[in-house]
């Protein structure tokens, strides 16, 4: 079968313990300070959404292992920057000691997360960045252009290189789908491979599986001759295979893009999509906890060339603009997909 992302991944094993990551720095298990644990919250794009949920229980881990750490999980019901900007008030009125946020809207959620920094409160962004200005670093997932250009590739090898393709994305403003579309788009016009190949529409299902189930719809009443979509969200993604299947065009229709190997395992077994990627939500969750209580207790600064201990990851360091990377995306085929189901 295609290998439907190019990325080298040595081991399964790889994808828990980020490449990108120097080895070792296990910080030392803090001693609880007396009575009062440090509050961390994470600050998700919407509630019900399982990538989410695996942060979330990253988060958890850690503060397990830290031991006094207390993990406040939030987010509003549908991923609005209106709705976090809520919370985030909230949050600074109830003197929570840090937050983690994967922002709706990286601009619209500046104001409220200075007026945080501003109360004393460590903020980082992230999955999804909030813009420089607005958070201390910004922790992402893997390197944007490699996400972006991988995932075009991905989908034209599966078309076979020909034929009109579309993206299905979360919400229109979301920081992290963009800066990923923009390089999915410079790539198809780049790649002369891509030459027969034609992006014919960008559309939103906002991160709710009804609307991206209906955006999918309306993409294959729209565009006939559709080969391929490409979704660079969890819930897009599961969504689009479901809308694929029950309309009779698994195969005819090519899948690719970010998903849940516990979400997708079904249908990247039936052959709906010939494999997705991702990189472990869990790690995100533990080693955005690790940095927040870093950053509370004063060890780290956050500024570029600073290095945390982040327990079992190892040690992250920030680079320019406050950037700091995990590793690289893992892909999931019907050969592997079990294994990975069974985690997140
Ligand atoms: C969805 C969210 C999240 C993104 C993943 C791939 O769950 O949009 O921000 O990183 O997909």
């Amino acid at each position: 079968m295609k290998r439907t992302i190019r990325i080298a991944v040595a081991t399964a094993m790889a994808l828990s313990a980020s490449v990108a990551f120097a080895a070792g720095g296990q910080d030392a298990k803090a001693a609880p300070a007396a009575g009062k644990k440090i509050r961390v919250a994470i600050l998700v794009k919407s509630l019900g959404n399982g990538f989410f949920e695996a942060v979330r229980d990253g988060a958890n881990e850690a503060a397990k292992e830290l031991g006094d750490v207390e993990i406040i999980y939030q987010g509003p019901s549908s991923a609005t920057a209106e709705g976090q900007i809520e919370i985030i008030n909230n949050l600074i009125a109830t003197k929570v000691d840090a937050i983690a946020i994967s922002a709706n809207d990286q601009d619209a959620l500046v104001p409220v997360a200075k007026k945080a920094m501003e109360a004393g409160i460590k903020v980082i962004s992230f999955d999804s960045g909030v813009a420089e200005a607005g958070r201390i670093l910004h922790l992402a997932p893997s390197d944007t252009e490699l996400i972006g250009r991988s995932q075009m590739r991905s989908l034209a090898e599966m078309v076979g290189w020909k034929g009109e393709v579309a993206i299905l994305s979360a919400t229109a403003q979301a920081s992290n789908q963009n800066a990923w579309i923009e390089f999915m788009k410079k790539e198809i016009a780049e790649n002369p491979k891509m030459k027969e190949m034609k992006l014919v529409a960008v559309v939103y299902g906002d991160d709710s599986s009804d609307k991206s189930y209906r955006e999918a719809l309306g993409l294959f009443k729209s565009y006939p001759n559709l080969k391929g979509i490409t979704c660079p969200t969890t819930v897009g993604v599961a969504a689009t295979a479901k809308a694929i299947q029950d309309q009779g065009l698994t195969g005819k229709v090519q899948l690719g893009g970010l998903g849940l190997p516990s979400e997708m395992k079904a249908y990247v077994e039936a052959g709906v999509s010939q494999g997705i990627a991702l990189w472990n939500p869990i790690d995100l969750g533990y080693s955005s906890t690790y940095i927040l209580y870093n950053l509370v207790k004063g060890k780290n600064t956050g500024k570029t060339g600073d290095a945390f201990a982040a327990g079992r990851i190892g040690t992250i360091k920030v680079g320019a603009a406050g950037l700091a990377i995990m590793g690289e995306p893992f892909t999931f085929t019907k050969d592997n997909i079990a294994k990975f189901a069974a985690m997140f």
